[in-house]
């Protein structure tokens, strides 16, 4: 519409006249991926998102995600100021796993390589030996089973599995989930690749094994979205954030995408297809944090300091 239109324009003002840098995760609403695409920024997971925020020359990045993204980026960027449209846009993982708790079960078990999601606070990340993403996280532990190392890993169960079921790796699980992913349903989608027979099956990790058991392709964001692009099939059941939609359609406009079944529906379901959190964040928000200079992330130094250790492991280790 005409006022969202306007609404970019004046974003895009902002971030130039602020010197700033966008910085959006394929989840935001479309307006927030585009406006980052068209002023020189990114649209990506949380790997890119991070190792493109620490490269760029901007001083002020703007995170569009939710919120350990922005601390990652300030744990990786102390020098630059790191704005988010709302700071209240969390995670159900990283709500679910505490600092307090995580460090009392990684202290009962001494003896294991830690190794958390990117999914998780600032705190968490401090404690943890390594952090990986879903892009990397088979790799890594593939590495560190290699090294005979037993591992603790946090927060989502359904990715721990998976990455458990294909590495063979020794790994002790906290009890973390996605609201987001745990709403897709194996039973349902039995039904619709019956309806839909020659659909690739598109599932993220962090789903139920059920969903993943049925998947053609399992993978990070990136991955799904490079599935649609290079697969031949005409038909792609997409099993995750329906946000990812508005990257797929722009990328291959021509195929066919249906969103993997859920539960529920949005009157019924806040939490299905569609993640609370990301859907936080407005053209008006960035504007706002932009011309208030509010939404700014701040992290205790030792913390940061702490934290930046795991994820530069991660980083080095993918360069
Ligand atoms: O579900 C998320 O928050 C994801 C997929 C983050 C990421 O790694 O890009
Ligand atoms: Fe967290 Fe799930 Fe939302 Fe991603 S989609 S931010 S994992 S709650």
């Amino acid at each position: 519409t005409a006022q969202r239109a306007a609404l970019k324009t004046e974003a895009a003002a902002l971030l130039k006249a602020h010197n700033a840098v966008l910085v959006a995760h394929f989840y935001v609403d479309g307006d927030l991926q585009d406006l980052a695409l068209e002023t020189g920024g990114i649209v990506s997971d949380s790997l890119e998102m991070a190792r493109f925020g620490r490269d760029h020359a901007a001083q002020t990045l703007v995170v569009a995600g939710v919120r350990f993204m922005g601390e990652t980026a300030k744990i990786l960027s102390p020098e630059k100021r790191v704005l988010m449209p709302d700071l209240d846009a969390t995670c159900s993982l990283d709500l679910g796993c505490p600092a307090d708790d995580f460090t009392a079960f990684c202290d009962a078990h001494p003896d294991r390589t830690v190794v958390v999601y990117a999914n998780t606070s600032a705190a968490v990340k401090a404690r943890a030996d390594w952090m990986v993403t879903s892009s990397c996280a088979l790799e890594i532990v593939s590495h560190l089973k290699a090294q005979g190392k037993k591992i603790l890993w946090a927060p989502d169960r359904h990715l721990g599995r998976y990455i458990q079921e294909k590495t063979g790796a020794d790994m002790l699980m906290w009890n973390g989930a996605c609201i987001v992913h745990d709403e897709f349903k194996g039973l349902e989608l039995e039904l619709l690749r019956e309806q839909h027979p020659g659909a690739m099956i598109l599932v993220h990790p962090e789903s139920p094994q059920s969903v993943v058991a049925q998947a053609d392709v399992v993978g990070s964001t990136s991955a799904l979205i490079k599935a649609v692009v290079e697969g031949t099939a005409q038909e792609y059941v997409v099993a995750t954030d329906n946000g990812i939609l508005h990257r797929m359609r722009q990328l291959a406009p021509n195929k066919t995408l249906i969103e993997a079944p859920t539960a529920g529906n949005s009157a019924t379901c806040k939490s299905c297809a569609h993640c609370p959190w990301m859907a936080m964040n407005s053209l008006q928000g960035l504007i706002d944090c932009l011309k208030l200079g509010q939404g700014q992330i701040e992290l205790d130094e030792p913390v940061r300091i702490e934290a930046k250790a795991c994820i530069t492991r991660m980083l080095d280790f993918t360069a």
